[in-house]
């Protein structure tokens, strides 16, 4: 079989050495033409091990496979990952097995009955229960959440919000936001004419809502207006929802927004942007360089079981009659779109928070929390590279004289990627700067950007409420809206058991974890490159602390970049 590091040999008088595992080379280090011929060879294995599949078109390429034992044995996950994984999914489905059956007689008729289903998972999870229909909450959740990635500060009104006349007081308090700078979006419009999904013959229901947020002095985002669906030629205005409309209907509003932000939040994201590009990344680090590389040894901690728990999410959770289909309100293809449309957004500038976050006007944003905390831990990486980089490559010419470098970044941007160039990703590398930028956007993306979708999802998907996996009634289309509207249009109680199961079992503490640079393999034997990555645990071990004082001064603490609790890979 395949082997994480082969033994590189080479003839010395009449014996044969074998080169330490932890050296490190590239192949201008190598003058003599030494090991060419077993890079080359080992590359050429790797490549039958390692082959891109398909899963959908227009998406991004997977690993080929279909199933776990499908995938290359360095791939699989380890017994101490294996049974934990198993055990808890198992416990899990045995569970909601067993309430289904006790509890076959209770029913929700009001919103408190959805506590039948809460377990109060963490502190913020119970905060969320008891604040969840304050505005300030809601708008927390675009800074802080399970999903920040969507908010941006407008640069004028958006075109589909239509004011209708009688709202004048409305549109000069929007402009009035819009001039101090203080006026933000979260527009879904990427779930527009998306198909939705029907359940055990019921139609389930997705809208594609503009939120217009304001920002105040003291931090506090909050929401002015909801439109939940944009115009339609030949049909009267949407309704706009207000802070200021009946309680019952501003409440629904808010839940729509809610439901559209899991929705967007799991497959954009979290699936798309945290899952599939780490796989990417890894598949075509592992097709074009040798162990010997120094990237290659940079990188290798960071792709540890991405490929196993990402072929498991196509067999299980978007697969069909998969969990997406059973209870998801855009299952059942719907989803797939959404994968599809959400690739043309795959800009390389949005993965790397620094222009990520200047691009959506957050840089200054001081309670973006998210926001601040992943500036710095780009900062942390992009040192390490840095540091990484500058032992392997001592000119911007090793770069571009480095033939398997250029390669394996033009197999992520053309292959993998399919074609990123057109959305910024470089084909090739020109620079130490370049390179370093590059890498620093893998790790982060492999690491930070992962975790910053993943880690949320216990707290603030726990309390059904705040993110209804499906709607089963359209948006509203009047403000005469009753508790009963509203319970009805949240999910059943089986969809919000099994919505429980399933964040209960993502959202969990990983037992089996390693924590961002924590890794004990020792890939690198040189001191030099021992002494950047201790360096790197230092600066993690900093910024933990400084987060665990930060947070214990907060109202509400945000845990989901502290380095201590961002896993070194992709595994969940
Ligand atoms: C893979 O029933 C993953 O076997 C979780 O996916 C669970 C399984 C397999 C097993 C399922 C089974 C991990 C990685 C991922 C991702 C991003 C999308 C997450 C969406 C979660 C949706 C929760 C559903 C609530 C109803
Ligand atoms: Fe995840």
């Amino acid at each position: 079989g395949e082997a994480f590091f082969p033994c590189y040999r080479w003839v010395q008088g009449d014996g044969i050495i074998c080169l330490p595992e932890g050296t490190a080379l590239t192949v201008s280090d190598d003058p003599q033409n030494l090991f060419k011929t077993q890079r080359e060879q080992e590359v050429e294995a790797r490549k039958t091990v390692y082959r891109w599949g398909s899963w959908k078109d227009g998406l991004i390429l997977p690993i080929a496979g279909s199933s776990r034992q499908d995938l290359p044995r360095d791939q699989r996950f380890l017994e101490d990952k294996d049974l934990d994984f198993n055990f808890s999914l198992a416990k899990g489905l045995k569970d909601l097995a067993i309430k289904g059956t006790l509890e076959l007689a209770i029913c929700v008729k009001r919103l408190e009955d959805f506590k039948k289903v809460l377990v109060k998972e963490t502190p913020l999870a119970a905060r969320v229960l008891d604040c969840w229909k304050d505005d300030a909450l809601f708008g927390y959740q675009f800074l802080n959440g399970a999903n920040p990635m969507l908010v941006r500060r407008s640069k004028s009104l958006p075109a589909r919000l239509l004011l209708s006349p009688g709202m004048e007081d409305l549109q000069t308090q929007l402009e009035k936001e819009l001039q101090a700078g203080t006026l933000f979006e979260a527009d879904f419009s990427l779930l527009d004419g998306i198909k939705p999904n029907v359940i055990i013959f019921q139609q389930q229901y997705v809208a594609a809502p503009l939120v217009m947020l304001r920002l105040q002095p003291d931090g506090k985002l909050l929401p002015m207006v909801i439109q939940l669906q944009p115009p339609r030629h030949g049909s009267p205005p949407p309704l706009l929802f207000l802070p200021s409309d009946p309680p019952m209907a501003w409440l629904l509003a808010k839940i729509w927004v809610r439901s559209s932000d899991f929705q967007v939040h799991q497959l954009q994201s979290h699936l798309l942007r945290g899952h599939l590009v780490a796989e990417v990344i890894s598949v075509a680090t592992m097709r074009s360089l040798p162990s010997l590389h120094p990237i290659y040894k940079l990188l290798i901690p960071h792709f540890n079981y991405t490929m196993e728990i990402n072929t498991l999410a196509r067999s299980t959770l978007v697969s069909e009659y998969g969990i997406f289909d059973l209870v998801v309100s855009t299952g059942s293809g719907g989803h797939v779109d959404i994968l599809q449309r959400a690739v043309s957004y795959l800009t390389y500038r949005s993965f790397c928070p620094p222009d990520d976050l200047a691009d959506r006007g957050l840089l200054d944003v001081t309670s973006c929390l998210y926001g601040q905390d992943a500036l710095r831990l780009w900062g942390i990486i992009s040192r390490y590279v840095n540091g990484m980089v500058g032992l392997f490559y001592k000119s911007d010419e090793a770069v571009t004289c480095d033939p398997e470098l250029q390669v394996w970044c033009r197999e992520i941007t053309e292959i993998g990627l399919q074609g990123a160039q057109d959305r910024g990703f470089p084909l090739c590398l020109e620079s130490r700067a370049q390179l370093c930028h590059f890498l620093t956007m893998c790790i982060f993306t492999c690491t930070g950007q992962h975790a910053s979708a993943h880690l949320g999802q216990l707290d603030w998907y726990s309390w059904i409420p705040n993110g209804p996996c499906t709607m089963r009634k359209p948006p509203p289309t009047s403000k005469d809206v009753t508790e009963k509207d509203v319970v009805d249009s949240l999910p059943n109680l089986q969809q919000a058991r099994m919505q429980k199961t399933f964040v209960q079992f993502l959202g969990r503490h990983q037992p089996v974890m390693v924590a961002l640079g924590q890794h004990k393999e020792k890939y690198f034997s040189d001191p030099g490159p021992q002494a950047v990555l201790k360096q790197f645990q230092e600066e993690l071990a900093t910024m933990d602390k400084e987060i665990e004082i930060r947070n214990a001064q907060l109202d509400l603490p945000y845990e989901y970049l502290q380095p201590s609790k961002v896993e070194n890979s992709v595994t969940i």
